[in-house]
């Protein structure tokens, strides 16, 4: 990853990590407004209304009920390789159109 993408990545955080007292960890509620407006797209294409939650509870490792940079940058790991795998399906298959 580049450098600028480590930065913008840090500032989409504190964007939202910011909102309250705990400035340098994400509440459910900030993961929430920052997957809703950064990541809308990927929100639309998962169905189940318990994302958020199911989200929340794989990214906090250690169980503090916050999601820190560091757990936070697991989940864009995730979605990057999602992404990629998506990328490379889309490559292979032939479309159909
Ligand atoms: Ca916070
Ligand atoms: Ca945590």
């Amino acid at each position: 990853m580049s450098l600028p993408a480590m930065e913008s990545l840090i500032m989409v955080f504190h964007r939202y990590s910011d909102k309250d007292g705990k400035r340098n960890t994400l509440s459910k509620k900030e993961l929430k407004q920052l997957m809703e407006t950064e990541l809308a797209s990927f929100l639309k294409s998962q169905k189940d209304p318990a994302t958020i939650d199911k989200i929340m509870k794989d990214l906090d490792q250690n169980g503090d009920g916050e999601v820190s940079f560091e757990e936070f940058v697991s989940l864009v790991v995730g979605l990057s390789i999602a992404c990629e795998e998506i990328y490379q399906l889309q490559s292979k298959t032939p479309s159909k159109k």
